[in-house]
């Protein structure tokens, strides 16, 4: 019968939906909280990664926005900060080695920040020093060029050779260069005709980025003070051009990931990029927050002592993941390019946690249920829901939601594989848990489902 078969089919399609948004769809990863598109795959599994702030600010040891907070001029600044830098202790093997036993799967580094110092061997002729005479690069402008050696190769290299996808930085102001000057938190163009040039420069210079590094990500910054159109010397970035630099870069490499920072807040590029901050539900998109470890993105002295405690990292992880988001947590080697102890520390402390519970984050979407449980957060994989307890029950119950129609197959401390004794009603599972917490920031539960 006509009507019935419709009717069927109707039915059918209504429950893989529910399946499908519930989770209850069969063995395969749990759909994310959105669609992830090939290319993101990947990056949606792999949850975790470096961020590097890198660049002769390092050496000011003021942070990366030294010379626009100290009102320093580019002349100034050229010659008594960028002309002084000179990282020969730059080790690209142990940077990716920290970054690998903290358990990141990804690394994007600062290529150029706000500054405008190319820390490559750039040839574009137009990003030069005050003088017009010098290429203001890492390689033709500071005493490190007698080295001839190449960074961002060498983190490239390395991160190839340990397993991690490279990505770069790259700001679209640049204080230094001659078609700008500081302006606030943003700059002002010269003129029209030297907002054209820079445009295409900046596009010559990421063409060398691309062709030279084969980036996976390019995280562009600096957008942020735009016009949606009719741009101004002073908001001279517009919605427009953000579109076109994103086709650009697709154009340059059709698969690579690129953030929405080509012009934010329009739902451009291929990922939203929060802050320093968490937002309260997952987004209808892929999305990372980057995050400093001590409020310092570029190395700055003042800030090394405060550092957050490794706990504090580990939940701040915990709580992306739980709302299907990448963590992009952030690096600032000092000028010689060592890393600092405190970062150090923390990727030590971060690489214990996710060596005994990796499993509860990579390849995980976010919490199934719609609320928070008092004791910690969830993630979710296949048909395992993993319960991140971060407030031990004194009674030694743990009440879990239940996925609505699914049985338990079985309940275990995720470290271990030591099973937990439960009873599983229609909504909950309540599982009785070791006395003693076995980690301090964050002991996971698994409970598999048939
Ligand atoms: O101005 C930059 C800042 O220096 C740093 O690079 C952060 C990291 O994402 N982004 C901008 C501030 O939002």
């Amino acid at each position: 019968m006509k009507t019935g078969f419709n009717w069927k089919r109707k039915l059918l399609s209504l429950l893989l939906l529910f399946c499908l948004l519930t989770g209850l769809a069969g063995s395969g990863t749990m759909a994310h909280a959105y669609n992830v598109p090939d290319n993101m795959k990947w990056w949606a599994d792999d949850k975790f990664g470096m961020f590097i702030h890198f660049g002769s600010y390092s050496y000011f040891g003021h942070g990366e926005w030294a010379m626009q907070t100290e009102g320093i001029s580019k002349e100034t600044y050229q010659k008594t900060i960028s002309a002084k830098f000179d990282p020969e202790k730059f080790d690209a093997q142990e940077i990716v080695s920290y970054a690998k036993k903290a358990g990141m799967k990804y690394l994007v580094f600062t290529a150029k920040h706000h500054e405008g110092l190319a820390m490559w061997d750039t040839k574009v002729a137009s990003f030069t020093d005050t003088t017009g005479q010098k290429i203001y690069s890492l390689q033709q402008y500071t005493p490190f060029g007698k080295t001839n050696r190449d960074i961002i190769m060498e983190l490239k290299n390395a991160c190839q050779q340990a397993g991690i996808h490279f990505g770069l930085y790259y700001s679209i102001i640049d204080w230094n260069h001659s078609s700008q000057t500081v302006e606030g938190d943003f700059t002002k163009m010269a003129s029209w005709e030297a907002r054209t040039a820079y445009i295409a420069d900046m596009k010559a210079q990421l063409k060398e980025l691309v062709d030279t590094y084969d980036p996976e990500i390019m995280w562009f910054d600096g957008d942020w003070t735009y016009k949606k159109d009719n741009p101004t010397l002073k908001k001279w970035w517009t919605k427009q051009d953000g579109q076109d630099l994103y086709q650009y870069m697709k154009s340059l490499k059709s698969d690579i990931i690129v953030n929405e920072r080509v012009c934010r807040s329009f739902g451009l590029g291929d990922f939203e990029c929060p802050e320093q901050s968490i937002p309260e539900k997952a987004l209808s998109r892929p999305w990372e927050t980057c995050q400093t470890m001590n409020n310092a993105w570029g190395y700055k002295k003042d800030c090394e002592k405060s550092y957050y405690n490794v706990r504090y990292m580990i939940q701040d992880l915990v709580e992306v993941a739980s709302k299907d988001g990448n963590y992009l947590l952030n690096i600032g080697p000092k000028g010689d390019g060592t890393m600092t102890a405190g970062s150090r520390k923390i990727l030590k402390g971060i690489g214990n946690w996710m060596n005994r519970y990796g499993d509860s984050i990579y390849g995980t979407s976010g919490t199934p249920f719609a609320k928070k449980p008092s004791w910690g957060r969830y993630t979710r994989k296949d048909n395992v829901i993993y319960a991140h307890v971060m407030k031990w029950p004194k009674d030694q119950k743990l009440v879990t939601k239940k996925y609505a129609g699914k049985k338990v197959k079985k309940v275990y401390l995720l470290q271990n594989g030591k099973k937990l004794k439960y009873n599983a009603t229609g909504k909950k599972v309540i599982i009785k848990m070791p006395e003693k917490k076995p980690d301090k920031a964050d002991t996971v539960i698994a409970v598999q489902y048939q």
